[in-house]
């Protein structure tokens, strides 16, 4: 099948002043399109053809290590899509229900878990991805990732991710990667991270 750039889920000015329209214009129109591109390119070589079939969640956790094109590619692919849903224009969405609770058992408040998360965020070296995560048993962890990495590899389930690639605040904020993560914050798509849990947990109970 060939992969699709999805739609972004909001105008590439919506998240402005936080995200600018050409921040977008790039890291969605050119990155996040070369990562689909070099994708379908990457299948069409490649002798696997069964790769050619499988889902991007697929890709990422069965292909072959040495296939770093298909393996970066697809993670890529993937990783973007679920970050611009975990950002959005609408400023008052929050933690609720269940991962509101967890969050509070977890981190002692959401103020903690933001720091926690910008830690970690700011000490990932070189490019990666800073995420929110649960694992089976619904409890809540905070993670990177180098490069294209995805914890979905080690059994994880992302709930929220922040994009630490340079690429993804040069223009707005220089080098100035913890301005980048407070902008992050004021543009996190909570609604979007209470369904990943939600789902979450209720596979886990089917
Ligand atoms: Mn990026």
């Amino acid at each position: 099948m060939e992969h699709k750039l999805p739609e972004l889920p909001y105008a590439k000015d919506a998240l402005e002043p936080s995200i600018s329209r050409e921040t977008l214009e790039y890291h969605y129109g050119k990155h996040h399109a070369g990562y689909v591109k070099k994708l379908n390119a990457a299948l069409e070589d490649y002798a696997h053809a069964a790769y050619r079939d499988m889902t991007l969640e697929e890709l990422i956790c069965h292909v072959d290590p040495a296939t770093t094109a298909i393996f970066n590619n697809a993670a890529q692919t993937w990783n973007h899509t679920f970050y611009w849903n975990c950002m959005t224009p609408e400023t008052s969405t929050k933690p609720d229900g269940a991962l509101a609770k967890v969050i509070d058992d977890t981190f002692g408040s959401l103020t903690n878990l933001k720091k926690e998360f910008v830690t970690a965020a700011k000490g990932q070296f070189g490019s990666g991805w800073a995420w929110l995560v649960t694992e089976a048993d619904g409890s809540l962890s905070i993670t990177t990732t180098g490069n294209a990495d995805n914890p979905l590899r080690d059994g994880l389930t992302p709930l929220l991710v922040c994009d630490v690639w340079e690429h993804a605040y040069y223009i707005d904020y220089r080098n100035a990667r913890g301005d980048y993560l407070d902008a992050f914050w004021r543009v996190a798509n909570w609604a979007h991270a209470n369904v990943q849990y939600n789902e979450a947990r209720a596979r886990k109970a089917a």
